[in-house]
């Protein structure tokens, strides 16, 4: 699935699209609604875009700027509570913003799971 050569030098994992759903924004819980969206890794944000470059392109429409999620000082836990879904991990950012991220595919999330902790525990500590 890592086929958007276009991202830059800091990139750790590339786009693939995930489920995603924002419950809570500065502590104060949100109702839930799930979307699906390109989700990008770089060194200390996630970045969340609304479709893959290659569609966009294929559109005819720039990408368009994305959501970012800064990976300082945030916790990533998977969870069973907070959704009826299986295989979801949650983002709680330090300003008090969290975030669902899902897929149907176990394997799938795990690399995403294990590959924003590594990048929140290297940006968290240095
Ligand atoms: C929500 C919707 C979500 C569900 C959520 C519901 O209803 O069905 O898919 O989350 O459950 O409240 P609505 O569309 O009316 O807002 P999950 O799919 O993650 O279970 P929740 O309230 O238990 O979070």
């Amino acid at each position: 699935h890592n086929v958007d050569g276009s991202v830059g030098p800091q990139t750790i994992l590339k786009g693939e699209y995930l489920n995603k759903a924002k419950i809570a924004e500065g502590g104060k819980k949100l109702r839930k609604n799930w979307t699906s969206t390109w989700v990008v890794l770089c060194s200390n944000r996630l970045l969340f875009y609304k479709e893959s470059k290659q569609e966009a392109v294929a559109n005819l429409k720039p990408g368009g700027k994305p959501d970012g999620v800064d990976l300082c000082g945030a916790v990533i836990e998977w969870t069973t509570e907070k959704s009826s879904r299986k295989h979801v991990i949650q983002i709680t950012t330090s300003n008090g913003h969290e975030f669902l991220l899902q897929a149907d595919h176990f394997p799938t999330i795990s690399k995403w799971h294990d590959a924003i902790k590594k990048a929140v525990d290297s940006v968290s500590s240095g």
